[in-house]
Protein backbone atom coordinates (compact mmCIF):
# COMPACT_ATOMS: atom_id res chain seq x y z
CA UNK A 1 0.00 0.00 0.00
CA UNK A 2 0.91 3.70 -1.03
CA UNK A 3 1.27 6.11 1.95
CA UNK A 4 -1.87 7.72 0.04
CA UNK A 5 -3.85 4.43 0.19
CA UNK A 6 -3.14 3.94 3.65
CA UNK A 7 -4.45 7.72 4.99
CA UNK A 8 -7.75 7.57 2.74
CA UNK A 9 -8.36 4.07 3.95
CA UNK A 10 -8.20 5.53 7.16
CA UNK A 11 -10.06 8.99 6.82
CA UNK A 12 -13.16 7.25 4.47
CA UNK A 13 -13.48 4.16 6.86
CA UNK A 14 -13.34 2.16 3.76
CA UNK A 15 -12.78 -1.35 3.11
CA UNK A 16 -12.78 -3.02 0.30
CA UNK A 17 -11.88 -6.97 -0.77
CA UNK A 18 -8.92 -5.40 -3.21
CA UNK A 19 -7.66 -3.59 -0.02
CA UNK A 20 -7.50 -6.64 1.79
CA UNK A 21 -5.48 -8.22 -0.97
CA UNK A 22 -2.68 -5.25 -0.72
CA UNK A 23 -3.00 -5.10 3.00
CA UNK A 24 -1.88 -8.99 3.33
CA UNK A 25 -0.43 -9.82 0.64
CA UNK A 26 2.47 -12.24 2.33
CA UNK A 27 -0.65 -14.29 4.02
CA UNK A 28 -2.67 -14.14 0.72
CA UNK A 29 0.63 -15.77 -1.28
CA UNK A 30 0.92 -18.17 1.49
CA UNK A 31 -2.93 -19.17 0.88
CA UNK A 32 -2.68 -19.70 -2.93
CA UNK A 33 1.46 -20.68 -3.76
CA UNK A 34 2.26 -24.17 -2.10
CA UNK A 35 4.57 -26.45 -3.27
CA UNK A 36 1.34 -29.01 -3.73
CA UNK A 37 0.02 -27.07 -6.79
CA UNK A 38 3.77 -26.76 -7.66
CA UNK A 39 4.28 -30.55 -7.24
CA UNK A 40 1.39 -30.90 -9.43
CA UNK A 41 2.10 -28.84 -12.08
CA UNK A 42 5.79 -30.81 -12.35
CA UNK A 43 3.71 -34.07 -12.22
CA UNK A 44 5.78 -34.39 -9.13
CA UNK A 45 3.40 -34.53 -6.58
CA UNK A 46 2.65 -38.13 -5.11
CA UNK A 47 -0.32 -40.60 -5.36
CA UNK A 48 -0.56 -40.36 -1.78
CA UNK A 49 -0.22 -36.51 -1.48
CA UNK A 50 -2.91 -35.96 -4.04
CA UNK A 51 -5.86 -38.46 -3.49
CA UNK A 52 -5.48 -36.97 0.59
CA UNK A 53 -6.04 -33.62 -0.66
CA UNK A 54 -9.26 -34.86 -3.02
CA UNK A 55 -10.71 -36.45 -0.12
CA UNK A 56 -10.08 -34.32 2.43
CA UNK A 57 -11.54 -31.61 -0.28
CA UNK A 58 -14.40 -33.52 -0.69
CA UNK A 59 -15.71 -33.96 2.73
CA UNK A 60 -14.61 -29.74 3.18
CA UNK A 61 -17.15 -28.60 -0.04
CA UNK A 62 -19.90 -30.86 1.45
CA UNK A 63 -19.52 -28.48 4.48
CA UNK A 64 -18.95 -25.27 2.02
CA UNK A 65 -21.63 -25.82 0.37
CA UNK A 66 -23.83 -26.16 3.86
CA UNK A 67 -22.07 -22.45 4.44
CA UNK A 68 -23.29 -21.11 0.83
CA UNK A 69 -26.76 -22.06 2.02
CA UNK A 70 -26.32 -20.50 4.85
CA UNK A 71 -24.91 -17.31 3.14
CA UNK A 72 -27.83 -17.57 0.89
CA UNK A 73 -30.47 -17.76 3.12
CA UNK A 74 -29.41 -13.78 4.83
CA UNK A 75 -28.29 -12.45 1.67
CA UNK A 76 -30.59 -9.38 -0.01
CA UNK A 77 -32.16 -10.74 -2.77
CA UNK A 78 -30.10 -9.12 -5.56
CA UNK A 79 -27.24 -11.14 -4.46
CA UNK A 80 -29.19 -14.27 -5.27
CA UNK A 81 -28.63 -14.91 -8.78
CA UNK A 82 -24.75 -14.94 -8.14
CA UNK A 83 -25.20 -17.17 -4.89
CA UNK A 84 -27.54 -19.17 -6.55
CA UNK A 85 -24.69 -19.81 -9.64
CA UNK A 86 -22.25 -20.97 -7.11
CA UNK A 87 -24.39 -23.53 -5.84
CA UNK A 88 -25.20 -24.47 -8.84
CA UNK A 89 -21.46 -25.00 -9.36
CA UNK A 90 -21.16 -27.30 -6.36
CA UNK A 91 -23.91 -29.35 -7.31
CA UNK A 92 -21.83 -30.18 -10.02
CA UNK A 93 -18.33 -30.52 -7.86
CA UNK A 94 -19.87 -32.66 -5.39
CA UNK A 95 -20.89 -35.02 -8.28
CA UNK A 96 -17.84 -34.53 -10.28
CA UNK A 97 -15.49 -35.55 -6.71
CA UNK A 98 -17.31 -38.91 -6.26
CA UNK A 99 -16.47 -39.50 -10.20
CA UNK A 100 -12.68 -38.92 -9.30
CA UNK A 101 -12.92 -40.47 -6.32
CA UNK A 102 -14.65 -43.87 -8.19
CA UNK A 103 -11.78 -43.55 -10.51
CA UNK A 104 -8.91 -43.99 -7.92
CA UNK A 105 -10.83 -46.00 -6.51
CA UNK A 106 -10.67 -43.61 -3.08
CA UNK A 107 -12.98 -44.28 -0.35
CA UNK A 108 -15.12 -41.05 0.69
CA UNK A 109 -16.50 -42.59 3.54
CA UNK A 110 -13.42 -41.34 4.99
CA UNK A 111 -12.59 -39.74 8.90
CA UNK A 112 -11.87 -35.88 8.09
CA UNK A 113 -8.08 -35.16 9.15
CA UNK A 114 -8.00 -32.18 12.14
CA UNK A 115 -7.26 -29.40 9.10
CA UNK A 116 -9.94 -29.86 7.34
CA UNK A 117 -12.00 -30.47 11.08
CA UNK A 118 -10.89 -26.96 12.09
CA UNK A 119 -11.53 -25.40 8.72
CA UNK A 120 -14.94 -27.02 8.20
CA UNK A 121 -15.71 -25.78 12.58
CA UNK A 122 -14.54 -22.47 11.41
CA UNK A 123 -17.15 -22.38 8.10
CA UNK A 124 -19.90 -23.09 10.62
CA UNK A 125 -18.84 -19.80 13.20
CA UNK A 126 -19.59 -17.71 10.44
CA UNK A 127 -23.08 -17.98 10.33
CA UNK A 128 -23.12 -15.57 13.61
CA UNK A 129 -21.60 -12.82 11.93
CA UNK A 130 -23.12 -10.08 10.04
CA UNK A 131 -23.71 -10.75 5.88
CA UNK A 132 -20.72 -8.52 5.10
CA UNK A 133 -18.52 -10.50 7.14
CA UNK A 134 -20.07 -13.98 5.05
CA UNK A 135 -19.55 -12.49 2.20
CA UNK A 136 -15.80 -11.44 2.35
CA UNK A 137 -15.48 -15.15 3.74
CA UNK A 138 -16.95 -16.55 0.63
CA UNK A 139 -15.33 -14.20 -1.85
CA UNK A 140 -12.20 -15.20 -0.37
CA UNK A 141 -12.29 -19.28 -0.17
CA UNK A 142 -13.40 -18.89 -3.81
CA UNK A 143 -10.33 -16.81 -4.71
CA UNK A 144 -8.13 -18.74 -2.78
CA UNK A 145 -8.54 -21.68 -5.24
CA UNK A 146 -9.66 -19.71 -8.43
CA UNK A 147 -5.93 -18.40 -8.19
CA UNK A 148 -4.01 -21.00 -6.23
CA UNK A 149 -5.12 -23.39 -9.39
CA UNK A 150 -4.55 -20.83 -11.92
CA UNK A 151 -1.44 -19.13 -10.86
CA UNK A 152 1.53 -22.13 -11.78
CA UNK A 153 0.04 -22.23 -15.42
CA UNK A 154 -1.26 -25.12 -17.45
CA UNK A 155 -0.61 -28.33 -15.61
CA UNK A 156 0.16 -31.74 -16.95
CA UNK A 157 -2.87 -34.79 -17.34
CA UNK A 158 -4.13 -36.03 -14.85
CA UNK A 159 -4.22 -32.82 -12.93
CA UNK A 160 -4.98 -30.56 -16.08
CA UNK A 161 -9.30 -30.52 -15.53
CA UNK A 162 -8.17 -29.84 -11.91
CA UNK A 163 -6.89 -27.12 -11.84
CA UNK A 164 -9.18 -25.93 -15.13
CA UNK A 165 -12.41 -26.85 -12.69
CA UNK A 166 -11.28 -23.19 -10.49
CA UNK A 167 -9.00 -21.50 -12.75
CA UNK A 168 -11.42 -21.76 -15.65
CA UNK A 169 -12.59 -18.36 -16.82
CA UNK A 170 -16.28 -18.71 -15.75
CA UNK A 171 -15.09 -19.40 -12.75
CA UNK A 172 -13.08 -16.40 -12.73
CA UNK A 173 -15.94 -14.28 -13.60
CA UNK A 174 -18.25 -16.29 -10.73
CA UNK A 175 -15.05 -14.88 -8.06
CA UNK A 176 -15.18 -11.00 -8.95
CA UNK A 177 -19.02 -11.25 -8.73
CA UNK A 178 -18.50 -12.45 -5.44
CA UNK A 179 -16.41 -9.50 -4.95
CA UNK A 180 -18.92 -7.12 -5.94
CA UNK A 181 -21.34 -8.28 -3.55
CA UNK A 182 -18.98 -8.56 -1.31
CA UNK A 183 -17.74 -4.68 -1.86
CA UNK A 184 -21.46 -3.34 -2.18
CA UNK A 185 -22.11 -4.63 1.59
CA UNK A 186 -18.74 -3.70 3.10
CA UNK A 187 -19.26 -0.29 1.74
CA UNK A 188 -21.98 0.58 4.34
CA UNK A 189 -20.91 -1.62 6.55
CA UNK A 190 -19.76 -0.23 10.39
CA UNK A 191 -15.84 -0.13 11.57
CA UNK A 192 -16.71 -3.16 13.60
CA UNK A 193 -18.24 -5.10 10.48
CA UNK A 194 -15.03 -4.38 8.91
CA UNK A 195 -12.61 -5.34 11.21
CA UNK A 196 -14.46 -8.95 11.52
CA UNK A 197 -14.44 -9.00 7.62
CA UNK A 198 -10.67 -8.59 7.95
CA UNK A 199 -10.33 -11.04 10.69
CA UNK A 200 -12.42 -13.89 8.42
CA UNK A 201 -9.99 -13.18 5.72
CA UNK A 202 -7.09 -13.89 7.65
CA UNK A 203 -8.55 -16.72 9.02
CA UNK A 204 -9.46 -17.99 5.51
CA UNK A 205 -5.97 -17.32 3.89
CA UNK A 206 -4.47 -19.39 7.17
CA UNK A 207 -6.75 -22.45 6.52
CA UNK A 208 -5.79 -22.27 2.88
CA UNK A 209 -2.67 -22.60 3.68
CA UNK A 210 -2.92 -25.51 6.30
CA UNK A 211 -5.35 -27.33 3.77
CA UNK A 212 -1.86 -27.81 1.32
CA UNK A 213 0.52 -28.67 4.03
CA UNK A 214 -1.75 -31.04 5.00
CA UNK A 215 -2.42 -32.70 1.99
CA UNK A 216 1.35 -32.18 1.40
CA UNK A 217 2.65 -34.24 4.11
CA UNK A 218 -0.17 -36.97 3.57
CA UNK A 219 2.13 -40.29 4.60
CA UNK A 220 3.23 -42.49 2.46
C1 LIG B 1 -9.83 -26.00 0.86
N1 LIG B 1 -10.83 -24.12 -0.31
C2 LIG B 1 -10.70 -25.44 -0.20
N2 LIG B 1 -11.34 -26.27 -1.03
C3 LIG B 1 -12.14 -25.79 -2.00
N3 LIG B 1 -12.78 -26.64 -2.84
C4 LIG B 1 -12.32 -24.40 -2.14
C5 LIG B 1 -11.63 -23.58 -1.26
C6 LIG B 1 -13.18 -23.84 -3.15
O1 LIG B 1 -13.54 -23.30 -3.80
Amino acid sequence: MTVVQVVLNFVLMTLTCKQLLQNYTQAWHEATVHPFLEGCKLGTIRPQQFNTWLVQDYLFVIDFTRMVGRVLAIAPPHHFDVILTGLAALKDELNWFKEKAAQRQLNLDTAKQQTCISYCEYMHTLAAMPYPVQATAFWAIELAYNQGWQLPGVMPKPYTEFADRWGNAGFTEYVKLLEHQADEVLQTASESIHHQAEEAFLRVAKFEKYFWQMAFHAAQ
